[in-house]
C-alpha cells in the first residue's frame, strides 16, 4: 500500500515537471536588489492554451500587479514588483489553465558583485577595442561545431558563407595576445543563439536573446570569458540588436499577438536611407518604411512601439549586464530604431549601471546624419541620449579621402580635416568609437590598394586621432578582403584551428612584412597605453598644407606631435610653424625608433611620425 501511494505522489509530481519543463519564462530570470524593482515576465508554454489562464505568486518579497493575456494563447505576461525583502531562491508561479494546475520555478539570483569596477565599467577614451567574429577567429573546443537538433549543421572552413567553428573559448585562449597588442576591451559579434537554417556564422539573427549560442559553447563559456577579460583588467562589449530577430525566432514563429513585429502587406524592405528622418520636407511613407520596412527577409523587423516589446529588449539588456557582467554595448542596426525608444532604452540601463557606455551602428552619410543619433548640439525635435557611434563619417570622409585622393582645395586630406571640424555638432565628439574597417566593408589593407605606407600611416592615425580606436581582427597582420560579398571579409584568423600553418599567435608563418607590420601595430598600442596625451589629451589640429596635415595631442605632462604627409614628395617641418602647442620644445622623439629629432626635420611623402615633444 505505501508503495502504491508513493507510485501516485511520484505521478503526479511527474506531471507538474512535465508542465514546469514546458514553461519558459522571459527573462529567464532576475536579480534581488535591483535599482529598478518592477519586471515583467513574459511565460511562455507552446502546449498549453492560457486564454483564460489565471497566475498566482508565492514568495517573500515578490507581488504580482498584473496579468496580461495575447490574443496568442501561448502567453501571459506578469508585472511583478521584487521587494527588498526578497532573498534569492525560486519563486513558486501557479498557472491555473482550463482545470490544470501548472506548478512552475522561475528563480531569482543574488546580483553581481563588482558593479562598475568590473563590470559595467563603459567604455572611454583610454580604451582600445578589438572587435571579432568568434566562428573564425579561433576554434577552442572542436567538440561543439555542430550541435544535434539545429538547423544549420553545416561546417566547412573552405566556404565563407558556412560555420567555421571558431568558438569564445577559443577567444579565452588568447588574451594574452590581445594584450600585447594593448588591447583593453573586447568588441565580438552577436554571441546569442542563432538556430537559423543558414548563414548563422554572423549572429545577427538571434533566436533566442536569453541563451548563448551552444556552438560557441554557450551560457558557461561567455561566463568564463567575461571573467576572465576581467580577471586581466580588460572589458567586454557586447553587440545587441534591438532593430530584428531571426525569422526563426520564437517570437516570429510564435508571436503573442501579431503587432510583436512590423506587418506590411507584401514583403517590405527598409529603404536605408536615413535622411528621411529628419529631412524637414521628407514624406511619412518614407520615413515609416526606413524604420518599419524590414533588413531582410531573414531578419524580421521588431515593432518597438509595443510596450511588451519594449520591456522585453529593455530587460534583455539588463539582465546581459547582471548575468554575463558586460561593460557596454554596441547596438546593430541602431538607425532602423524607433529612436525614442532606444532613448529609453539607453536610460533604463544608465540608471540600473551609471557607467555603462552604449555605441550605436549608425551607418550614414555624413557627420550631421551622425550627429542626429548621438547626444548632439543639433536644433533638432529629436534628441538623442544615446552616447556614442561608430565613426562612419570621418572614415568615409576623412581618413580614406586622405589617404586615397589627390591633394587639391578640396580633395584629399583636407576632407579629414574639415570632418573632424564638424565635431562641434557633437556634444562629446571623442566618445566616437573610430575605426578603419569591419565584418561588413572591404579590409583597410585592401581600401588602401595594398600600400604598406598608406596602411601604416592609416593606423598611426587611428591610435592618434581623438575617439576610442576599434580593430578589426586579422587587419593587423595585413589581411586582405573586398567585401564582395562579405564573407571575403570574414576570414579565418591564422592559427586560431589547430594545424593552422601561419600563425599570429605564435608568428611562425608570418612574413617578414606582416611580422614587422604586427610589430608595428604592437608598439603603437602600448605606446598609446602609455601616453595620457594620446589617451585623454586635448585635440588641435593646424590646417593642412599641401597635404601635410599635422596635429597634437596634448595634456599639462605630455605633447604628442604628429604629422602626417600625404604629398608626393619630401616635406620640411619646423616646430616653429606650430607655436601655439610647440613653445617651450626644443625637439622630440619619434616613438616608432626613439631617434631624435631637432625644431626643424624632414619627412618623406606618404609618412607619418608621432614626436613626443621634448623640452
Ligand atoms: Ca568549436
Ligand atoms: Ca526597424
Amino acid at each position: 500500500m505505501k508503495k502504491v501511494i508513493l507510485g501516485w505522489v511520484g505521478f503526479i509530481f511527474m506531471i507538474n515537471i512535465l508542465n514546469a519543463q514546458a514553461v519558459e519564462f522571459y527573462p529567464s530570470n532576475w536579480f534581488v536588489n535591483m535599482k529598478n524593482k518592477q519586471v515583467q515576465v513574459l511565460i511562455r508554454a507552446s502546449n498549453e492554451n492560457f486564454s483564460n489562464a489565471t497566475l498566482k505568486i508565492q514568495y517573500e518579497g515578490v507581488q504580482l500587479q498584473k496579468v496580461h493575456h495575447f490574443s496568442n494563447g501561448h502567453y501571459i505576461a506578469a508585472d511583478i514588483v521584487i521587494s527588498e525583502k526578497a532573498k534569492p531562491g525560486n519563486v513558486n508561479f501557479i498557472i491555473e489553465s482550463e482545470g490544470k494546475k501548472i506548478n512552475t520555478n522561475w528563480t531569482l539570483k543574488a546580483r553581481r558583485k563588482g558593479l562598475g569596477k568590473n563590470f559595467a565599467q563603459g567604455l572611454s577614451t583610454s580604451d582600445l577595442v578589438y572587435f571579432l567574429m568568434p566562428d573564425r577567429f579561433s576554434n577552442g573546443d572542436p567538440n561543439n561545431d555542430k550541435i544535434p537538433g539545429l538547423k544549420d549543421q553545416g561546417l566547412n572552413r573552405d566556404s565563407i558563407f558556412i560555420r567555421h567553428g571558431g568558438d569564445l573559448q577559443g577567444v579565452t585562449n588568447h588574451l594574452n595576445y590581445f594584450q600585447q597588442l594593448g588591447v583593453t576591451t573586447l568588441w565580438m559579434t552577436p554571441v546569442v543563439e542563432n538556430d537559423m537554417p543558414d548563414r548563422t556564422e554572423h549572429g545577427y539573427a538571434a533566436t533566442n536573446n536569453y541563451k548563448i549560442e551552444k556552438r560557441f559553447g554557450g551560457d558557461n563559456a561567455y561566463m568564463n570569458l567575461s571573467d576572465s577579460l576581467h580577471n586581466k583588467g580588460m572589458k567586454l562589449i557586447q553587440d545587441i540588436v534591438y532593430n530584428h530577430f531571426g525569422r526563426f525566432h520564437f517570437l516570429v514563429q510564435d508571436a503573442p499577438s501579431k503587432d510583436w513585429l512590423h506587418q506590411w502587406p507584401a514583403y517590405t524592405q527598409t529603404h536605408y536611407r536615413e535622411q528621411v528622418l529628419f529631412d524637414p520636407y521628407h514624406s511619412k511613407s518614407d520615413e515609416e518604411k526606413m524604420i518599419n520596412g524590414w533588413f531582410t527577409t531573414e531578419m524580421p523587423d521588431v515593432n518597438h512601439e509595443n510596450v511588451f516589446v519594449e520591456k522585453y529588449l529593455t530587460q534583455n539588456a539588463i539582465w546581459s549586464v547582471e548575468t554575463f557582467g558586460i561593460d557596454a554595448f554596441r547596438v546593430d542596426t541602431y538607425k532602423y530604431c524607433n529612436v525614442e525608444v532606444m532613448n529609453r532604452i539607453n536610460k533604463s540601463l544608465l540608471d540600473e549601471y551609471p557607467k555603462i557606455f552604449t555605441f550605436g551602428e549608425c551607418w550614414v552619410d555624413g557627420v550631421s546624419s551622425q550627429a542626429y543619433f548621438v547626444e548632439n548640439n543639433l536644433n533638432t525635435p529629436f534628441k538623442s541620449n544615446l552616447i556614442a557611434t561608430s565613426d562612419f563619417s570621418l572614415l568615409f570622409g576623412g581618413i580614406l579621402p586622405a589617404l586615397n585622393e589627390s591633394n587639391s582645395w578640396n580633395n584629399g586630406v583636407i576632407k579629414l580635416y574639415s570632418t573632424l571640424a564638424q565635431d562641434f555638432l557633437y556634444k562629446k565628439a571623442s566618445n566616437n568609437v573610430i575605426f578603419l574597417d569591419n565584418h561588413d566593408m572591404t579590409r583597410i589593407h585592401s581600401t588602401l590598394g595594398e600600400s604598406i605606407p598608406k596602411t601604416k600611416i592609416a593606423y598611426t592615425w587611428l591610435y592618434t586621432c581623438r575617439g576610442i580606436p576599434q580593430l578589426y581582427y586579422g587587419s593587423e597582420i595585413l589581411m586582405k578582403g573586398i567585401s564582395n560579398p562579405d564573407g571575403w571579409v570574414r576570414l579565418d584568423f591564422p592559427g586560431g584551428w589547430e594545424g593552422d600553418t601561419k600563425n599570429a599567435f605564435t608568428e611562425k608563418g608570418l612574413s617578414e612584412i606582416e611580422l614587422s607590420f604586427l610589430n608595428y601595430i604592437k608598439l603603437l598600442g602600448n605606446y598609446r597605453k602609455n601616453s595620457s596625451a594620446l589617451k585623454t589629451g586635448s585635440f588641435m589640429q593646424y590646417l593642412p598644407d599641401n597635404g601635410l596635415y599635422v596635429y597634437f595631442r596634448y595634456d599639462k605632462s605630455q605633447t604628442v606631435m604628429c604629422v602626417m604627409n600625404t604629398d608626393t614628395m619630401e616635406r620640411k617641418v619646423s616646430l616653429s610653424n606650430f607655436q601655439e602647442r610647440t613653445v617651450g620644445f626644443k625637439g622630440g622623439k619619434n616613438i616608432e625608433n626613439g631617434n631624435a629629432i631637432g625644431s626643424t626635420f624632414t619627412i618623406p611623402a606618404m609618412t607619418m611620425q608621432v614626436i613626443e615633444l621634448t623640452k
